[in-house]
């Protein structure tokens, strides 16, 4: 049966340049006429059109996911697509989309999601484009993608009733096939594959308790599966487990500001052995035991250090690779494995020739990304198995983990200052300012500490020979202690400010101090070389993490 095609007549709509993550704009811009679908037609255009091709499609099922699926759909059909791969109520995960394009040979993904932002129709809706290899699509990409969004004159979709997407069969809309899919199945069996269950069940039974904290994401759905019915969790593991279009009202970014309510339960008498959280798509995660909160690029380096305690790595790892911002925790645990340690861009595309290449295992970044060969995005829930294959084989709760790990390694003392909502010329005066210095600095002593270097990050991807410019600015200090300055690329509103401080101890009896204490000289010289308080006009970070 064929469907009549609609051609509609377009304007290009400025600012579809996306971001650190796809593109990211407040709800109520993409449901602006011919928003979507103009971005639509510029990703078919960006890819060399869509005909013949085969498309994973899910998101995290916030507000407009399940209107914006139908007109991807409608779209796909009109550009001639071959077939799309959907998850049930539109929904999957991030990772869970990564591994179907994989497994099922896809031409690409499209994953509706703004990820840890707000949702609801005053929050935050997002479009993120995956390439064959599962992974979020390249510059080069995401490049022609926004040339296209600059000259779009029309778009196509099909004249058609929604598809009904609450069953998982195949149906046609016109010529394309439509197979929807239970969303956790494959991703839960691929999870089977990589950890050992038999172990983790032996945990819980033994009657070690833990919290997982969906958010009213969309990890809820894997997370019952996985915890609560193969793992043997008990019942209420997992906590606001149903995901909803606003995310019951919260801010699905899983750090001790956002996931206050766990942390809260962490740190208090009744703690249970492990807590965790993921974010709205289920790509980053919040590891945290009793009374012990573990940063995120501690995680990496205690997930790289005993990796082969773990099946799915039980050979090896053959490198790991961290974003720039993220502590060199890792580094340490690299060098002592005897592997190689990538420095790459902020942003999970920078991580995939490294892993396709066969060049990395494991990759992290400081804000709650971790992730492995097994596809080419972070992944959350992956992250939690990964902690509790290691401790119920290490049979040790997560304190006396992390102090075995610094004992070995040292301590990255880590934070990260959040400005949000800055104006935004006020931030890009802030940085180009900044900019302006680095030459000079080197030599000079702010607040007790040396600048030995400082420069302006660019990243020469080992693999294809690409260049990548502009990706933070950053100040190193003697005696190995570094603030990073860089704005990030997924807000919405204004510029956010990002400040990471970080500074290795290792005096064993100097590991228990509070972090911004510990990093107190670092804080104040990041605030005399930049002025961050008179040029953002802000006397405290928003957030800190
Ligand atoms: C932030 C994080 C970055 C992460 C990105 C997407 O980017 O810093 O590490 O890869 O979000 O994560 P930025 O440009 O705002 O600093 V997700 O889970 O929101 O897709
Ligand atoms: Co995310």
């Amino acid at each position: 049966m064929s469907l009549s095609i609609k051609t509609v007549s377009t304007r290009p709509i400025a600012g579809q340049k996306p971001g650190t993550s796809g593109l990211r704009k407040k709800t109520k811009v993409f449901q602006e006429p011919h928003f979507l679908e103009n971005f639509i037609q510029s990703i078919w255009t960006g890819i060399g059109g869509v005909a013949g091709k085969v498309l994973v499609l899910g998101g995290d099922g916030r507000h407009f996911n399940s209107q914006a699926a139908q007109v991807v759909l409608r779209m796909a059909a009109a550009g001639g697509a071959k077939k799309v791969i959907v998850g049930k109520r539109a929904l999957l995960s991030t990772p869970a989309a990564s591994n179907l394009i994989r497994t099922r040979g896809a031409d690409g993904g499209i994953i509706l999601s703004a990820s840890h932002n707000p949702g609801g129709p005053e929050g935050d809706f997002g479009v993120k484009y995956n390439t064959a290899n599962g992974g979020p699509a390249p510059e080069s990409v995401t490049e022609r993608i926004f040339e296209a969004t600059k000259t779009i004159t029309e778009y196509h979709i099909v004249d058609s009733q929604d598809v009904g997407l609450r069953i998982a069969e195949t149906v046609m809309l016109g010529d394309m096939e439509i197979e929807i899919v239970d969303p956790v199945e494959d991703y839960a069996a691929m999870m089977a594959g990589i950890f050992d269950f038999a172990a983790i069940k032996a945990l819980f039974r033994s009657g070690f308790k833990m919290r997982f904290d969906a958010m009213h994401a969309v990890t809820g759905p894997y997370a019952t599966v996985l915890l609560e019915e193969e793992l043997g969790a008990p019942p209420g593991t997992v906590i606001n487990a149903i995901p909803l279009p606003d995310f019951g009202q919260g801010h699905p970014d899983p750090n001790p500001i956002w996931a206050k309510p766990l942390m809260d339960e962490m740190m208090g008498d009744h703690a249970p052995d492990f807590g965790a959280a993921s974010d709205g798509d289920g790509d980053r995660n919040m590891i945290v035991g009793k009374g012990c909160y573990v940063t995120p690029s501690d995680s990496l380096a205690v997930l790289a250090a005993n990796a082969t305690l773990v099946s799915g790595y039980s050979g090896g790892l053959k490198g790991v690779a961290r974003s720039m911002p993220t502590s060199k925790a890792v580094d340490r645990v690299a060098e002592s494995l005897g592997i190689d340690c990538f420095e790459t861009p902020t942003g999970w595309k920078f991580f995939g020739n490294l892993l396709d290449a066969g060049r990395a295992t494991l990759c992290g970044e400081e804000s709650a990304g971790t992730g492995s060969d097994h596809v080419r995005e972070k992944d959350g829930l992956w992250a939690v198995l990964f902690w509790l294959n290691v401790l119920a084989v290490r049979k040790c709760s997560v304190a006396d983990l992390m102090t075995s790990h610094w004992a070995s390694y040292g301590r990255n003392y880590y934070s990260r200052h959040d400005y949000e909502d800055v104006e935004s010329d006020a931030a890009n005066g802030l940085v180009d300012h900044l900019r302006g210095q680095l030459a000079d600095l080197p030599g000079k002593t702010f607040a007790g500490l040396t600048v030995e270097s400082a420069d302006e990050f660019a990243y020469d991807d080992p693999v294809d020979g690409s260049r990548s410019e502009g990706q933070g600015l950053r100040i190193h200090f003697d005696g190995g202690a570094r603030v990073v300055m860089r704005l990030s690329g997924t807000g919405t509103s204004g510029a956010t400010l990002r400040v990471y401080l970080e500074r290795l101890e290792t005096d064993p009896a100097r590991f228990g101090i509070d972090p911004q204490e510990a990093l107190a000289e670092v804080i104040a010289a990041a605030e005399a070389i930049a002025g961050i308080r008179s040029r953002t006009g802000r006397a405290a970070p928003d957030v800190i993490t």
